[in-house]
């Protein structure tokens, strides 16, 4: 383009000019092109992606680094998922694009070699290899990533200096923002743990009133009944002192007031024994459920924490 506006311009300093302006234009298409671009996931989480292949492993994680950012780390399916849908409507079936994993430069060549997540230091779980892979080729493939001759962006183990490949940053595992999100996250299941236990409490709480109300209404019809069984009796005795055999008949009234007022006291008795259950039942709910609930919170807890 210089050259050819050399030979048209026959003013030199309007070429000159002309010139100096289209360099600098090109200069600045070149830059901005070049800059990396943020993408929104489906997990709520943004993602800066540098597609070109210019950069070997140790250059992509300074990219990264020196934006407060980590090369992304795939924890588990779920994150490979949402990347894939990031990227293939950028670059179709796969790419060339380093993240965040080594081998801690170990040189057998075995499958089954661990692999790391660098800036956490996690050993890798979850996994995305190609066929083959990872295969330490001659002993030197120390670097993943996700490869262009595979589809779906299978992972492959690779020469950290290979210098020709792009990569995707993330939000650093430490910074203020990731630990902001893990707190809400925690903030979020414990005030739900909250909630459905006031719940429960409330529940049983309206069980324990209703029985102490039975209990209360239950006092009141003994004392009733004992009271209706007092009357009868004296009744019975004023009636009794005109007959004879008067030692007798008083002897079997009373054997028989025994009998009834037994009858009153054992069905107040069992009236309590349910009672005594049901207030039980209700704190051994309350215990039980949330212990097993409190358990599994603070197993959840830790794994938003080991994220
Ligand atoms: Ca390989």
């Amino acid at each position: 383009m210089q050259l050819l506006l050399f030979f048209y311009s026959k003013n030199m300093n309007e070429h000159r000019s002309i010139t100096f302006y289209i360099f600098i234009t090109i200069a600045i298409v070149n830059f901005t092109s070049a800059l990396p671009q943020w993408y929104n996931g489906t997990d709520g989480r943004q993602y800066l992606i540098e597609g070109e292949q210019k950069y070997n492993w140790f250059q992509a994680f300074h990219e990264c680094g020196r934006r407060n950012l980590q090369l992304v780390e795939i924890e588990n399916q779920q994150k490979n998922e949402v990347l894939i849908a990031i990227l293939k409507p950028i670059f179709g079936n796969s790419h060339n694009l380093w993240i965040g994993a080594i081998d801690e430069y170990n040189r057998v060549k075995s499958f089954q070699r661990p692999f790391y997540w660098h800036s956490s230091g996690k050993q890798m779980t979850f996994s995305y290899w190609s066929n083959n892979n990872p295969d330490n080729d001659i002993g030197d493939e120390h670097c993943v990533h996700m490869w262009e001759r595979k589809a779906n962006y299978k992972w492959n183990d690779h020469h950290c200096d290979w210098p020709r490949l792009g990569y995707i940053c993330e939000d650093h595992h430490l910074s203020s923002k990731v630990l902001g999100e893990k707190v809400q996250e925690i903030t979020n299941l414990a005030d739900t743990l909250l909630e459905e236990y006031y719940v429960q409490q409330e529940s049983q709480i309206e069980s324990l009133r209703n029985a102490l109300n039975r209990m209360e209404n239950d006092e009141l019809q003994l004392k009733a009944d004992l009271n209706t069984l007092q009357i009868k009796l004296q009744s019975d005795i004023n009636s009794l002192l005109s007959e004879s055999n008067l030692e007798s008949n008083i002897s079997k009234l009373m054997a028989q007031y025994k009998v009834e007022v037994n009858l009153k006291v054992d069905e107040r008795n069992l009236a309590l024994i349910k009672t005594n259950l049901e207030l039980s039942g209700a704190v051994e709910i309350l215990t039980k459920k949330f212990g097993k609930k409190l358990k599994a919170a603070k197993t959840e807890y830790k794994n938003i924490l080991e994220k």
